[in-house]
């Protein structure tokens, strides 16, 4: 175990956190507090695991760095287990089973449950970072997902909610057989949400870029790249873009089901 940022020693000042856990409901996680996990299947990658069911999350999202030769060659997810993988920074070369995929920033890959994720990095000895997501499929009858694989560059800009300046991209298809979809929110600085949303679909967010203040069951909290915000189901939400910055950040939703009862 050791510090995901590389901090180790005694700080300058006394210990102090931005952190904030409450679970079931909402958590914001900067970099500066995670660390090192150890996952068997990891070879080479510094890996730290954000959101679980241990806060509240039905998912399971993590940041994983890959070193030169790294990554997973045994097979992430499968089964029932649907994965998706986002590259943040660098290369890799992302496999569902056996078919090959090379990404680069901003590339990603979705594999349904029964089809492996295989990750190895691939950039020019330098070390690459990814986002990683896995989440128990939830099966309807007729329906199916299937791989998807593709670069944000690619994707249509949609205004979002009828303002100019909030940019929506939908990087998984609109099909009943995907039970979940990530999306990039892009905010140009000054930007907001129309309105503080309470819903029942979780999210687990990683922001890419950018800074803001973000409305977390009614408190406000200050936000900035490289932090991560879990918000679980019903808790309201919102975020203005501050800054000079565009404040963008990828998010997972749940999607095309009905509650089980
Ligand atoms: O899609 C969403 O629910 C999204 N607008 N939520 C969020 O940005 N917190
Ligand atoms: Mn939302």
């Amino acid at each position: 175990m050791g510090y995901f940022t590389n901090q180790i020693g005694y700080p300058a000042d006394i210990l102090s956190s931005r952190s904030i856990i409450k679970r079931d409901n909402y958590a914001l996680i900067p970099p500066e507090g995670l660390v090192r996990n150890i996952i068997p299947g990891f070879d080479n990658c510094d890996i730290t695991i954000l959101s679980t069911p241990k806060l509240g999350a039905s998912f399971v999202d993590y940041l994983v760095t890959l070193h030169h030769d790294g990554g997973n060659k045994q097979g992430f997810g499968g089964d029932e287990v649907e994965t998706f993988v986002y590259v943040i920074e660098g290369g890799v070369t992302a496999s569902a089973d056996t078919t090959a995929h090379e990404l680069t920033q901003g590339g990603y890959l979705y594999c349904p449950a029964g089809v492996m994720l295989r990750l190895a990095n691939n950039n020019a000895g330098k070390s690459s970072k990814v986002f990683l997501y896995k989440r128990r499929y939830q099966r309807i009858d007729g329906y199916q997902a299937h791989v998807v694989c593709d670069n944000i560059n690619n994707l249509e800009k949609i205004h979002y909610e009828g303002m100019d300046d909030v940019i929506l991209q939908d990087l998984l298809p609109k099909d009943i057989g995907f039970d979940m979809n990530m999306h990039i929110l892009s905010f140009k600085p000054g930007a907001s949400h129309g309105y503080i949303e309470t819903h029942v679909q979780e999210h687990g967010a990683y922001i890419l870029s950018g800074a803001g203040v973000y409305n977390l069951d009614n408190t406000w909290v200050p936000v900035k790249q490289g932090d991560y915000i879990f918000m679980a189901a019903y808790v309201p939400q919102a975020g203005y873009a501050v800054g000079k910055e565009e404040f963008s950040y990828i998010y997972s939703k749940d999607c095309n089901r009905d509650v089980e009862i």
